[in-house]
């Protein structure tokens, strides 16, 4: 017969946290978000990778390239990177978030000198970004022929065919910095020549970076960077159960800090096979989570393989359908709960503290919340970040309201197979994910600085000032339906929607 669960199977919507005592000790400026990235001998040692706020981005094609790599790591968390693509496009992508410096900026928005103004509008239109690099043969490390601002040209009164170079302010007037040079010397430079941006250049002329004033408060704020010894960001980048004896060492060559196998279902033969082939080749030196799973037997078996942490969560991503195509999975909550206990035991056995992640089912802020209550040591997230300037898909106008472009990798547009694969045949593929619009949300500094401090305030509220303390502290309570209605605003007229979040 059958095993049948005893609880249902919940989602974090359904349970609220009920207030403990709070100090006068207990404000938000004193609460630490940190946790660790990976397993370790707790009271023994600390871990050898840990984050400064509790989230990761999703392994996805429209959501962790290299600008959310170098913006989340500057935040404390890290970006996995997504593992859909060649494995070459998927090195160099790490390589990049290695060599890039906070502050220094590689340019997305280059064009030739032979280009046109409309293409000049489409491209800033394109990017959102109004400074564009004239590079001889149009590419962001091309040699630098010029600039072309916002204040270069004007649309009412020039020609949309007028080329690039009769307006673009040439390389002669330009003034810029030499690759080398500290972000301390590139403010000095912005700040004594009055420059919005100034161009980073190589020995022999080619473009490197930017670096722009707008961020000069912003390089002073990030007392939270998650750097490697050598002062680069932390990355993190996704794998999959078929190629990794070709990947895994082109990935740890470009410098990635930690890998995770990317897999809809993890307790499978293929994760342990993956899991033992970076042990025999690697030992402990290279970090590796594994998952999805959704229950003890689960996450036991893939700490018993040697995973560095454990991820959670099956078809309760934004754009996952698993759950309506294949009938599998377990509320988010559900899961979360069964997979914490099952760490503390491991732990109480072995000695060794296997971080677990949450991963998707996050819609509202305070949801990030309940997780860690329950017990995730940190969140991964796809729809929250890819409403960010920093994820990789178009922003587009849709009906009048700007939105970013969100596909899930088991959709037919990212076509990433490999983390749906049990071995059958290719053509037989079936979608397991939605192509989508999100709501255009900003930068993702701004946002995660609101979103951090709603968890903050709440720890307080439990008298919480790390995240262990809160998940020892908190008191959770499932909700009714009707409770449900009463939390919202309730038997008034909304005045302002946007106010309710
Ligand atoms: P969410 O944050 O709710 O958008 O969920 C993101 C998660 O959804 C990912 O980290 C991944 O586990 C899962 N995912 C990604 N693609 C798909 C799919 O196409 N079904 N699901």
């Amino acid at each position: 017969m059958a095993f049948y669960y005893e609880d249902l199977s919940r989602t974090f919507s359904e349970f609220l946290l009920v207030p403990g005592y709070s100090p006068e000790t207990c404000i938000p400026s004193a609460v630490s978000l940190k946790t660790p990235l990976v397993k370790y001998r707790k009271g023994v040692e600390e871990p050898a990778l840990t984050l400064n706020v509790p989230m990761v981005s999703a392994i996805m094609q429209s959501v962790s390239g290299v600008k959310m790599g170098e913006a989340l790591a500057r935040e404390g968390g890290i970006a996995f990177i997504f593992g859909s693509q060649s494995i070459e496009d998927e090195a160099e992508m790490v390589r990049k978030v290695k060599r890039s410096k906070s502050g220094f900026v590689e340019s997305d928005s280059n064009i030739t000198p032979d280009s046109t103004l409309n293409d000049v509008i489409a491209l800033s239109q394109k990017t959102g970004h109004s400074t564009i690099a004239v590079t001889d043969d149009g590419t962001l490390n091309g040699k630098l022929l010029g600039v072309v601002t916002s204040r270069d040209y004007r649309v009412s009164r020039m020609d949309g065919n007028e080329k690039v170079s009769s307006f673009m302010t040439p390389f002669e007037k330009l003034i810029v910095g030499k690759e080398g040079i500290t972000l301390s010397e590139a403010n000095d430079m912005i700040w004594e020549h009055k420059l919005n941006q100034l161009p980073i250049i190589t020995e022999d002329g080619r473009l490197s970076s930017f670096v722009f004033r707008k961020d000069y408060s912003e390089h002073k704020a990030n007392p939270n960077e998650n750097l490697d010894s050598k002062k680069r960001y932390i990355v993190g980048a996704g794998i999959n159960t078929r190629d990794y004896k070709e990947r895994v060492p082109a990935l740890v060559a470009a410098g990635a800090d930690c890998l995770c196998i990317d897999s809809s279902e993890g307790f499978s033969a293929w994760q342990k096979n993956t899991l033992a082939w970076i042990r025999e080749q690697y030992g402990d030196s290279v970090k590796v989570g594994a998952g999805n799973v959704v229950d003890a037997e689960g996450f036991r078996f893939l700490a018993e393989c040697g995973a560095d942490f454990v991820k959670i969560g099956i078809g309760g991503g934004s754009i996952c359908i698993t759950r309506e195509t294949k009938g599998i999975g377990r509320g988010q909550a559900s899961a979360v709960i069964d997979v914490a206990k099952a760490r503390d035991e491991y732990f109480k056995e072995t000695g060794i503290y296997v971080p677990i992640c949450s991963d998707g089912g996050i819609v509202y802020d305070y949801h990030m919340t309940l997780a860690l209550a329950m017990g995730a040591d940190f969140l991964m997230l796809g729809r929250y970040f890819a409403r960010f300037d920093e994820s990789p898909s178009n922003k587009v106008n849709v009906n009048g309201v700007y939105m970013k472009e969100y596909w899930g990798e088991g959709s037919f547009r990212a076509r990433n197979w490999q983390r749906y694969d049990m071995g059958g045949k290719k053509n037989l593929s079936f979608a397991e994910g939605v192509d989508s619009y999100v709501p255009y949300a900003g930068s993702l500094h701004d946002n995660l600085e609101v979103t951090t401090s709603k968890i903050r305030s709440t720890m307080c509220n439990c008298g919480a000032l790390s995240l262990e303390e809160f998940r020892n502290k908190a008191k959770l309570t499932v909700i009714s339906p009707t409770s449900i209605v009463e939390g919202g605003a309730h038997d008034v007229l909304l005045k302002d929607r946007s106010e309710v979040k």
